[in-house]
């Protein structure tokens, strides 16, 4: 398929205003009629054709204004060159569609005996022919129409309007959504399902019905995604005036499911890992993980929702803004200031650990991409992370206050429109005017324009005499793809100056009267900047880049003792972690060259790590994230050549060092963090469980070294008796991947108690996938997971099964995927085309395993390509997977 570009974009040439659907629901043969009224653009030119969207259907009939009119079928596209001459008329049509063969889980598809619908991006036209664009909204009316016995709940978006039952045991429900939505926010689900319900009252003292659907025996994990669904509406009114907009508002959990969730109006529908939580089958993770993404649906009603994208090039306009919201939601959540800033860590990390080597890679794009082949390939790190990042700098640049003035405008200005990332800045911006962001917006929105990562190098220089201390900053960006030459950006850098005795100094830029308080933001919009502080006595250590307040690559140019007066004495605590990590990164990269084992840690680093573990005023959560190590692929982004084994060994030998030097500090930790009233998974308790669960990992890895059986005894003990799955999954991955003996027993308990539990059955798939290859002799990974594809739990075709194995072994695990022998390359060359047969926007996610396999040494790089070309190779590819595989070539 050739590329869709941006600078193409034409408005369509007919609108639908109404849709009337009837389905005879059968996962066989779905009978499909639709009724669409449909008006002419009098801004398009004159005497166009019709052309609707159609995939994988079969067409019975086609009337317009209830006359048969001609018609013609191009590849994915139903084609009517003379639809009536008037300025509005009526389309009927007809079609089936099969719902049990769509192994795509695009469109209408089963799952567990119910039938459920995903049409993001493109998925409708494989439900009915439609305009399927974002620009195309209408006011939709539902009837469905199934047997009562096997689908006793018929939903879809809006109200329910009607329901009552018809001949032969099948029933019926119709729904009407009063919004104008564009069709990929259509839904219908179809299944034999229970629900937990809620009414609430919102501000204005409107009365809603709020119900999360489940399989029968799942109703007793529904608490905390419905406690996380009231918490959203109240966070959303409070913090940006933006109510509840529908009587009813719906969350349907289903087991086979392409992604997280997708926020249909009103019938938002779910991945079970996403929805169902209990304390003895989620870890504390999971809470978070449901609590942030059942508060990103729901915040897509407004964006994403109400207003909407003119067109999938602007995705960021609603991804990015809505990650940015939900990420606000948990820190908001999460309460304490420093359980806001870990959760800004684990996103910052989150980010350096996909979006930077994305942004580095053959998949490179802007935040608003240029041009495409397969949508559904830029659901990426980059239109989501990056572009909640952009608007949070905006955020930055214009203030709290300055920032919600500018929502209200854009709902002002926008409700009820499709419209792109520029309508969402200007109004950001005419919000405010004179500020850094209005000032500067068109060089501020290279963010959307250019990929890539941009680097600030950062260098200070005090004058003892004149008592200045001037610091320069530069910017620069590499070329990427089809982006030779960069712009400079316009970015924020948060700052502050400390003295080496630990005090925030004051701070006047020269020309001032005053200081202005001791942190700021400092705008730099050219190439080069420098900016003079006045008053300074000794030379200071800067603070850079606070809260990562711009999506860079920072040099700062510090060496460890600068670096250590950060990590003791730091106002932020994002520059506090920082500094550990560059610590840490410094003692691996300097290792990296050589062959030998890590030198033994210096006792200064050392110091700093205990001082940090032991600090009785920081947070424990904050603490565990400080004492880890940064991430072997992260460690890997730092090199230009990189050899996957060799940061694992270093990794792994930092890990045993840490584990030994501070054993009888990991013992306290351990003693000292338990947690012993009953399980709630919020920022306190959960910290607590982190750092105690760091410390059983770092007293197992030094037992298993030193012979010593009492450590993995007690892990071992923890996965049996353990009251949560926090920590049972905690105590299991400790035996893992400390490579104690006691793993495969444990292991088998897991699986034992498991019980069935699809969710849970995934972490022990993806223990085993994950874990740790031992120094000595490793590569043993590989044929477990190998073994485990023919294990009777195992199935390619459920994506939630399929990424804890195949997902986990080939984009988390270097060390075990990256092999001399190339044989984890065989292996995902091999998946990649056995899973694009059944799923290829899965089999794409699986295939950029690869993305980075130009900086990868040799032997690696050269069996790589190899594994590249046999898949690029092959006669019958989807596109999702011949875009990347062909873009990894380039
Ligand atoms: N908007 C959906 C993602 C759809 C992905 C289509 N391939 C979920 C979300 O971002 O909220
Ligand atoms: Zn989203």
């Amino acid at each position: 398929a050739s590329a869709i570009r941006r600078e193409d974009y034409a408005a369509p040439a007919f609108w639908i205003r109404t849709v009337e659907l009837t389905f005879d629901l059968d996962p066989a043969k779905t009978i499909v009629a639709s009724k669409l009224a449909i008006e002419r653009n009098p801004q398009a030119a004159p005497g166009q054709a019709l052309v609707l969207h159609g995939e994988d259907l079969t067409l019975l009939r086609c009337l317009a204004d209830g006359e048969s009119v001609s018609f013609r079928h191009e590849e994915g596209l139903l084609v009517i060159d003379h639809p009536p001459e008037k300025d509005a008329f009526t389309l009927e049509i007809r079609n089936t569609c099969a719902p049990e063969k769509n192994t795509q889980l695009s469109g209408l598809y089963t799952s567990t005996g119910g039938l459920f619908t995903q049409c993001e991006a493109e998925g409708f036209r494989r439900i009915t022919y439609f305009l399927d664009r974002p620009d195309v909204m209408a006011v939709f009316s539902v009837t469905l129409r199934a047997d009562k016995a096997k689908y006793p709940v018929l939903l879809s978006n809006g109200n329910l309007v009607e329901q009552g039952s018809l001949d032969n045991g099948r029933h019926f429900a119709k729904w009407h959504d009063p919004f104008p939505k564009p069709s990929y926010l259509f839904a219908l689900v179809a299944a034999d399902l229970v629900c937990r319900e809620q009414k609430i009252v919102s501000r204005s003292g409107k009365e809603h019905l709020l119900q999360v659907y489940v399989r029968r025996g799942d109703l007793d994990k529904t608490e905390h995604a419905m406690a996380s669904l009231i918490a959203s509406v109240a966070w959303d009114e409070a913090r940006f005036g933006l109510p509840l907009d529908l009587d009813r508002f719906m969350i349907v959990a289903v087991s086979d499911f392409n992604m997280g969730a997708m926020e249909n109006k009103g019938l938002n529908v779910f991945n079970t890992k996403y929805v169902l939580a209990s304390p003895a089958t989620a870890t504390d993770g999971d809470f978070a993980g449901i609590e942030s993404v059942v508060g990103h649906e729901y915040f897509h009603n407004w964006t994403g929702n109400r207003i909407t994208c003119r067109d999938w090039f602007q995705l960021s306009l609603k991804e990015g803004l809505t990650v940015y919201r939900d990420q606000e939601f948990s820190m908001d959540m999460a309460g304490s200031p420093s359980a806001r800033a870990v959760k800004r860590i684990d996103d910052v990390r989150g980010l350096r650990a996909v979006q930077f080597p994305e942004d580095a890679g053959p998949m490179a794009h802007p935040v608003r991409p240029d041009r495409y082949q397969e949508i559904n390939n830029f659901y990426t790190a980059t239109v989501y992370e990056k572009g909640a990042e952009v608007v949070r700098m905006m955020a930055t640049l214009v203030g709290r206050e300055g920032f919600r003035r500018g929502m209200d405008l854009y709902f002002e200005r926008h409700d009820g429109q499709a419209v792109t990332c520029d309508d969402f800045a200007q109004a950001i911006a005419d919000a405010n005017p004179g500020s850094a962001l209005a000032v500067n917006l068109a060089q501020f929105k290279h963010w959307y324009a250019q990929a890539g990562t941009p680097r600030l190098t950062a260098r200070g220089s005090h004058d003892v005499t004149t008592r200045r201390f001037t610091l320069t900053l530069t910017q620069s960006a590499l070329p990427s793809p089809g982006q030779p030459d960069k712009q400079p950006c316009v970015m924020p850098v948060v700052m502050g100056l400390i003295s080496t005795d630990g005090r925030a100094l004051p701070l006047r830029l020269a020309g001032e009267e005053a200081a202005h308080g001791t942190e700021r933001t400092l705008v730099l919009t050219q190439p080069e900047e420098s900016f003079v502080f006045e008053d300074i006595d000794d030379a200071p250590v800067p603070s850079l880049l606070r809260g990562f307040s711009a999506p860079v690559v920072l040099d700062s140019g510090l060496y460890d003792g600068a670096l250590i007066t950060l990590l003791r004495h730091d106002h932020d605590a994002f520059n506090r972690w920082e500094a550990g990590q560059r610590l840490a990164l410094n003692r691996l990269l300097a290792a990296l060259p050589g062959t030998g084992e890590l030198p033994a840690l210096d006792d200064a680093y050392i110091d700093a790590m205990r001082a940090v573990l032991r600090d009785p005023a920081l947070d424990p959560a904050f603490k565990e994230l400080v004492l880890t190590p940064p991430g072997e692929g992260y460690v890997a982004e730092q090199c230009a050549e990189v050899d996957p084994q060799r940061i694992h060994r270093l990794r792994e030998e930092m890990r045993q060092q840490l584990a030994a030097r501070l054993h009888a500090d990991w013992l306290w930790a351990w003693e000292a963090h338990q947690v012993r009233e009953g399980y709630r998974p919020d920022a306190v308790q959960s910290g607590k469980r982190a750092l105690a669960n760091l410390a059983l990992t770092m007293l197992v890895l030094d037992a298993v070294a030193k012979g010593d059986p009492v450590w993995p005894g007690r892990a071992y003990q923890r996965v049996k008796d353990a009251g949560q799955m926090t920590d049972r999954h905690a105590a299991l991955k400790a035996l893992i991947d400390g490579h104690s003996p006691l793993a495969q027993g444990a292991l088998a308990h897991f699986h034992g108690v498991a019980a069935g539990d699809d969710l849970v059955l995934d972490k022990w798939f993806a223990a085993q996938a994950q874990a740790a290859e031992p120094l000595d002799g490793g590569g043993v990974v590989l044929g477990r997971v190998k073994a485990l594809l023919k294990h009777p739990d195992f199935s390619m075709k459920n994506p939630n099964r399929l990424r804890s194995l195949v997902g986990s072994f080939c984009r988390e695990n270097p060390a075990a995927f990256h092999r001399a022998d190339a044989a984890g390359y065989v292996f995902w060359a091999d998946r990649v085309l056995e899973l694009d047969a059944i799923n290829p926007q899965i089999a794409a996610r699986i295939a950029r395993a690869m993305d980075r396999w130009r900086v990868l040494a040799e032997p690696y790089r050269s069996a790589a390509r190899e594994a590249l070309a046999r898949v690029a190779g092959s006669a019958k590819l989807s596109d999702d997977v011949r875009e990347i595989v062909s873009k990894a070539l380039e």
